[in-house]
């Protein structure tokens, strides 16, 4: 007896749950590979009905590109999801986790998911959800900023580190894809610490530039450098207490270079504080303040760049 043919398997979904500025960059990275992963790729949102749209992407060269991406709406999410192999969260930090949460039901229970914002503290307000998921995480200097909705320009080459966090390790494939697409990516097989270091340059840089209202080379000045030293200093000691050892003397000169190589860029918090939207404070200096509470160290310099950022967010005139 002839024997049936077999029924094409659909290749699983790589889903993207925010459509901002690093959301779009990286669909952009990853559709660049073929035609079946820019296939593969979708994005959950909902605020649109399923539709397909035209994204635009200007490259670092100046080019201007234009995919077509899968949007998924709230209609459609639960068929996506069952079928998500690679779940890529790219919202803000404080978003985090009620995204995911909206998410979570219809997840496929093998699926994987990657947390990709500035800042540290989501991974661990989202581990008890996860049931049998695992989770990696990864931080990002690539630069990219959107000039609409549906059209982000790539503003900086940067390095993207990614590794694994709780459970199973993503599968050669999908790491492969990554790897290979992603600008300047890399897999690390214990990110913490360079989340923690990514962390440090943010604590020192991205309150102080908003506060002040000035691009990042202006932190070169030497009225900085004694609050830029104290706040790196006290997250050495939280993180020491958090069981990491990390070099403040490294932590420093990584900081300056940073400093010096995006000498001419608004950091992210600058730019939040300019158009009167909320920062990422409580996931990075806020972070250390949190892990200090925690461990009952005092971080006086991270508290007073919190209560001064909170500060300017209350002034918003919305
Ligand atoms: O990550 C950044 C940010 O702005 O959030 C830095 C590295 C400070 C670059 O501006």
């Amino acid at each position: 007896m002839p024997s049936r043919p077999s029924t094409p398997v659909s290749p699983k979904q790589i889903t993207i749950l925010g459509a901002g500025a690093i959301g779009q960059l990286i669909f952009h990275q990853l559709a660049e590979a073929n035609q079946q992963t820019a296939s593969r790729l979708n994005f959950i949102s909902k605020e649109t009905d399923s539709a397909v749209t035209p994204l635009k992407f200007t490259t670092l060269d100046g080019q201007q590109i234009t995919r077509h991406a899968k949007f998924v709406g709230l209609k459609d999410y639960a068929h996506e999801l069952a079928n998500t192999e690679l779940l890529l969260v790219c919202v803000k930090a404080y978003q985090v986790k009620a995204a995911l949460n909206s998410v979570l039901p219809y997840l496929s229970a093998d699926a994987h998911i990657l947390l990709l914002h500035n800042g540290m503290g989501p991974h661990l307000e989202v581990q008890p959800d996860l049931d049998s998921r695992s989770l990696s995480l990864g931080t990002t200097s690539q630069g990219a900023f959107r000039i609409d909705r549906y059209h982000v320009k790539q503003t900086g080459a940067g390095l993207t580190q990614l590794g694994a966090f709780i459970g199973a390790e993503l599968s050669e494939e999908l790491k492969t894809l990554l790897l290979s697409n992603i600008d300047r990516s890399t897999w690390h097989s214990d990110i913490l610490p360079l989340l923690w270091q990514k962390l440090a340059i943010n604590v020192a840089i991205n309150p102080l530039t908003a506060i002040h209202d000035c691009p990042n080379g202006e932190l070169a000045k030497i009225e900085y450098r004694d609050t830029i030293h104290k706040a790196v200093k006290e997250l050495v000691e939280v993180a020491a207490a958090d069981g990491l050892k990390l070099e403040l003397a490294l932590l420093i000169e990584r900081v300056y270079q940073v400093i010096e190589l995006t000498a001419q860029n608004f950091s992210s918090m600058h730019q939040d504080v300019y158009h009167q939207r909320q920062t990422e404070i409580d996931a990075i200096n806020g972070f250390v303040l949190k892990r200090a509470q925690t461990h009952q160290i005092s971080a006086p310099f991270n508290l007073r760049l919190v209560e001064q950022i909170k500060q300017l967010e209350a002034k918003y005139s919305y």
